[in-house]
């Protein structure tokens, strides 16, 4: 049976229903009622729906007279003529109401705590906004953002759009070299980092991976703003670089936000695709502060008192709609965590989470396997019982995970929110709304009001039938959705629409919409690993391989994980004679530490496999499908015949 076959099947015996509680229902925000009006206003007239949405949740500088523009489809731009600022909307509309109100909750992993009122947040993202202006940033320039998971991190994000500069976040555990290329194809201007960063018991040396990235290309970079955040000791050049502390606070804390057009670029963020180059992913200023905020609203219920706990880093998508975009906007309290869930103990996230009052807790599959591995006992010794809301985000959710979250973390009555979405949909797309979606362990349920997705077949004919299979796409624009590819419009339309005729946004997953029509993702269907919910290219990992001077080709397919989800698998051909036994060892550690500094940490092989060849078609396609059936130890009962040399698998099998 193939993988997809085997997770249908699982996914077709799965057949518990959980109903959200009377009492979770009685003070939800959207009921089953409300919500089944916000659907029927979608269907009668999405752009009106989105319309009022739009005139009701931001605050307009110049209001909008126009909704969608799709004269340009695939290139929709959505409220074009109105300006606003994401920063003024995040914080300064909320200064009059919350100004006292906890906007940040910080704790560090050696157990430092700030907190920050939206008065105060408010009054340090102006003078960081000050400084960058002070060092010539103006808008519409590129501002690479490369920090821990520290308050500060946040603020470089509100400053950014402040002054109507685009940032890049660069996640803190990509390489010198990720960096470098991120700066080079954004064309920055300014590099903003840290000393270093906490993670478990060690430091993080951002700097010396921004020195090291900044010593060859990075020409456009003028400045680096150097947080002190560890306080080692870090290479520093007079002139390029300057310290946060002598910049900042001498700033006046008082900053007009600068009023930007709404399709003015918030934000890029670079992600893997099939290709070995990042695409930088950009995102616009209206329609994507819509997306965060009204699907904040309704996928987490978000209230008033809640202190809401996403614990992606700002280096992913996650962390930029649901740590600072979406929860900022509606006035929200958040709580942030620099540092690993393990650190003293496995009970980290639980103390935190009783400490800081957490209301709702969004987490990753990944992360509630490990912790899940690590036992009850641990989230037992703290009192959970402020928690009303669980979410699950990043890739698959298995159901067995899924129960262990409802059960022990849930206490069997908090309701489970499996949000499906990508960076290139800006905001959720597919999820259960809390006070009116039964849900099923394992599926994402139905797609938000305003989002129309369907599943087509692998002719791009719309499948209407429930209990079905295909190809995941969206039918209509959506104000969330991703702009371009930073520099290259032509592979934006061709990646994401150009499958079926640029009719459809083609998400790049395959899913299952059982007979309740509930989806069900099935996973990529494109050469995207999900390794711990971090999306990687094969392609990627493999240019890293083969930049290593022993190599001579390489082969990466994903191998089923119990805590990642999936693990890197490597084939390596060697430029010389294969190498056996120790050398073998010594060159595959080798090997994972250059993929380390390559891309970063998060793309070191699990598993390296030399052979002689890669089984290829006569035609000279590698035949991906029979190295994943090899990764999984399967015994190969595909046709190895039509192979240029059928010989070579039992030696990728690892048994010549
Ligand atoms: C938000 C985010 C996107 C890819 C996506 C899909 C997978 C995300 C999921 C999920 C199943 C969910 N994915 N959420 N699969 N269930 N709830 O993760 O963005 O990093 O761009 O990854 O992640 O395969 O296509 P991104």
């Amino acid at each position: 049976m193939s993988d997809k076959q085997q997770t249908i099947q699982s996914v077709l015996s799965e057949k518990r229903v959980f109903a959200p509680s009377e009492q979770f229902v009685r003070s939800a925000r959207l009921n089953a009622d409300k919500l089944a009006a916000l659907h029927a206003a979608a269907a009668k007239d999405h752009v009106g729906f989105w319309t009022d949405l739009a005139r009701k949740e931001i605050s307009w500088q110049t209001p909008f007279t126009k909704t969608l523009d799709d004269s340009q489809a695939p290139n929709y731009t959505w409220f074009a003529d109105g300006k606003l600022n994401a920063s003024a909307n995040c914080l300064d509309r909320h200064l009059a109401t919350r100004g006292n109100k906890l906007a940040i909750r910080f704790e560090g992993e050696k157990g430092d705590v700030q907190l920050y009122t939206y008065q105060q947040l408010h009054a340090e993202v102006c003078k960081l906004a000050n400084a960058l202006k002070s060092l010539g940033i103006t808008k519409g320039d590129r501002v690479v953002i490369y920090m821990p998971m520290v308050a500060e991190a946040v603020m470089a994000m509100q400053a950014c759009a402040r002054i109507g500069a685009v940032h890049s976040i660069v996640f803190g555990g990509f390489s010198a070299g990720s960096l470098r290329d991120r700066i080079d194809d954004a064309g920055a201007k300014l590099l903003i980092t840290a000393d270093g960063g906490h993670r478990a018991g060690n430091i993080v040396d951002l700097k010396k991976a921004v020195d090291e990235a900044l010593s060859e290309g990075c020409k456009s970079i003028g400045n680096v703003l150097v947080l002190r955040r560890t306080g080692h000791k870090v290479g520093f050049q007079e002139g390029r670089d300057i310290w946060w502390h002598d910049l900042v606070p001498k700033q006046s804390d008082r900053c007009e936000p600068e009023w930007v057009d709404a399709e003015h670029p918030l934000f890029l963020l670079y992600t893997s695709g099939s290709t070995g180059k990042p695409k930088g992913i950009q995102h616009c200023t209206g329609g994507y502060l819509l997306g965060a905020t009204v699907s904040s609203q309704w996928v987490f219920d978000l209230r008033e008192d809640d202190v809401f706990w996403c614990t992606a880093d700002i280096g992913w998508i996650t962390g930029h709609s649901y740590v600072c975009y979406g929860p900022l906007a509606n006035g929200a309290t958040i709580m942030m965590y620099e540092g690993a869930p393990t650190v003293p103990d496995a009970g980290r996230f639980w103390k935190i989470a009783q400490e800081h009052g957490v209301t709702i807790f969004y987490t990753a599959p990944t992360a509630i396997r490990a912790l899940m591995k690590l036992g009850d006992d641990w989230p037992k010794k703290y009192d959970l019982s402020k928690l009303r809301l669980l979410g699950s985000v990043g890739e698959p959710i298995n159901p067995e995970a899924w129960m262990w979250y409802h059960t022990v973390i849930g206490q069997e009555k908090l309701p489970i929110v499996d949000t499906w979405w990508q960076t290139e949909t800006g905001a959720i797309m597919i999820s259960p709304i809390p006070g009116a979606v039964p849900t099923k362990p394992g599926s994402c349920t139905k797609p938000l009001p305003g989002i129309a997705v369907e599943v087509v077949d692998e002719s791009g004919e719309i499948i209407k039938d429930n209990d079905v299979g295909g190809y995941l796409v969206v039918t209509k624009p959506w104000p969330s959705m991703l702009r371009t590819i930073w520099g290259d419009n032509d592979r934006y339309i061709k990646t994401y629409w150009g499958q079926f005729g640029n009719k459809y946004y083609v998400a790049g997953d395959s899913t299952h919409r059982d007979a309740d029509g509930y989806y069900w993702i099935m996973g990529r269907i494109d050469d995207v690993l999900n390794v711990s919910g971090h999306r990687l290219g094969t392609m990627e990992i493999e240019s890293a391989l083969v930049s290593h001077p022993a190599v001579a080709e390489a082969a990466v397919v994903g191998r089923p994980h119990e805590v990642k989800g999936e693990s890197v698998f490597a084939f390596v051909i060697c430029r010389g004679e294969r190498p056996i036994g120790a050398e073998a060892e010594k060159l595959a550690k080798e090997l994972r530490d250059h993929v380390g500094r390559e891309i970063g940490a998060l793309a070191k092989p699990d598993d390296i496999r030399f052979a002689e060849n890669l089984p290829k078609t006569r035609s000279g396609k590698i035949m991906r499908r029979l190295l994943r059936s090899i990764a999984k130890g399967e015994a190969i009962t595909q046709d190895v015949s039509t192979l240029e040399n059928p010989a070579i698998v039992a030696q990728l099998a690892g048994k010549a």
